[in-house]
């Protein structure tokens, strides 16, 4: 029995190794350790051999059976297809989720709107390539003047500029509809400039309107302190110095003491106390009577402000052009700031 035993060892193991795929192994399989297999019929064999021998062939036998299982299962796992899903590489990175916030920009033009808003003026828009008409002739320009100088705007075919101004907005608004009319012009304008650490060939402006019966220089004031003392804090004071544009008569320099300073002076406002914030005035009779306004009856004061001056002033940017070269290292450090 000995020899039967070792004989179905040698078969068994060859066969299980020689199966070429699963269904040869499980042929294999059937032909050895099924319930009716030749291991099988060996324990059968069992009962008949002399009893000194039995421990011994039992022992052997149980082996024999351990082993060809054993080695049936490597066999099962060595031929059974590996998945082919696609494959995860874990060493990876894993996605990152990014966290937006606003332009230094942005988060200064929602304060100046919502401020004028909350006084009542609506946000007028218009195109940024204008009429030489709009930009220029309708708002009391004179054709000598220095502004219109191919030196100072830049000049497109067919009597086209790009804005130099926003005014033109408010020009084309008048014509649009009769007084009262209060309005700001918050926006992009574009100039022959130099750039340096405060100029840009494009900034910003944001311009005001307000025309209607009786509206006087005091509501010009009043209006801008009001906004002023919102945007920078309520001990905030204003002065006007005398100055010309072409489109009002009379017109103003507008200062506010220095955020910084509360006026005592400082490095920001040069020792002065004092910072320049934009200009104003009585919007000129020329500049209604052209929308077809009755200068008898109306009378209105208009503003500008640079929004970019504003910006730079309350987050501390020292230089234009960090607020157009879109660095992230930059405007990262706006995340999470929201208009106040
Ligand atoms: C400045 C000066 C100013 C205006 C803009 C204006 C518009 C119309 C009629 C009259 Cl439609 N005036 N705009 C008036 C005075 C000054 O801007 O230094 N801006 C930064």
């Amino acid at each position: 029995m000995k020899s039967e035993l070792d004989k179905i060892r040698a078969d068994a193991t060859t066969a299980l190794n020689a199966a070429a795929d699963l269904a040869a192994l499980e042929h294999a399989s059937i032909k050895f350790l099924s319930r009716k297999g030749l291991v099988a019929g060996l324990f059968k064999l069992l009962g008949q051999a002399d009893a000194s021998e039995r421990p011994a062939l039992g022992q052997a036998l149980n082996e024999l059976k351990t082993d060809l299982e054993a080695l049936e299962a490597a066999r099962k796992l060595a031929l059974t297809p590996k998945s082919k899903g696609p494959s995860l590489d874990w060493t990876l990175p894993g996605r990152t989720s990014w966290i937006g916030g606003y332009h230094p920009l942005t988060i200064v033009m929602r304060e100046i709107t919502d401020i004028f808003r909350s006084m009542g003026f609506r946000v007028a828009d218009g195109p940024e390539i204008e009429l030489v008409k709009y930009n220029f002739d309708m708002l009391n320009t004179p054709a000598w003047h220095p502004s219109r100088d191919e030196s100072d705007t830049i000049y497109l075919a067919n009597g086209f500029v790009v804005r130099t101004e926003t005014s033109p907005v408010q020009v084309r608004t008048m014509e649009a509809q009769d007084p009262p009319v209060r309005i700001i012009s918050p926006g992009r304008v574009y100039r022959r400039d130099r750039p340096d650490a405060t100029h840009s060939p494009m900034f910003h402006q944001c311009e005001g309107l307000y025309v209607d019966k009786g509206v006087t220089m005091a509501e010009l004031k009043g209006t801008l302190l009001a906004f002023y003392r919102e945007l920078f804090g309520q001990q905030t004071k204003l002065r006007f110095r005398p100055h010309f544009f072409p489109f009002t008569e009379p017109s103003a320099e507008v200062d506010v003491t220095c955020p910084f300073c509360k006026g005592d002076g400082c490095r920001i406002c040069k020792s002065t106390g004092w910072l320049e914030m934009g200009g104003c005035g009585m919007v000129d009779p020329n500049v209604l009577a052209g929308v077809g306004y009755d200068t008898e009856l109306y009378t209105g004061f208009a503003f500008g402000l640079g929004i970019d001056r504003i910006a730079m002033l309350r987050f501390g940017i020292n230089n234009i052009r960090l607020l157009f070269d879109s660095d992230v290292r930059f405007l990262r450090q706006f995340i999470g700031i929201t208009p106040r």
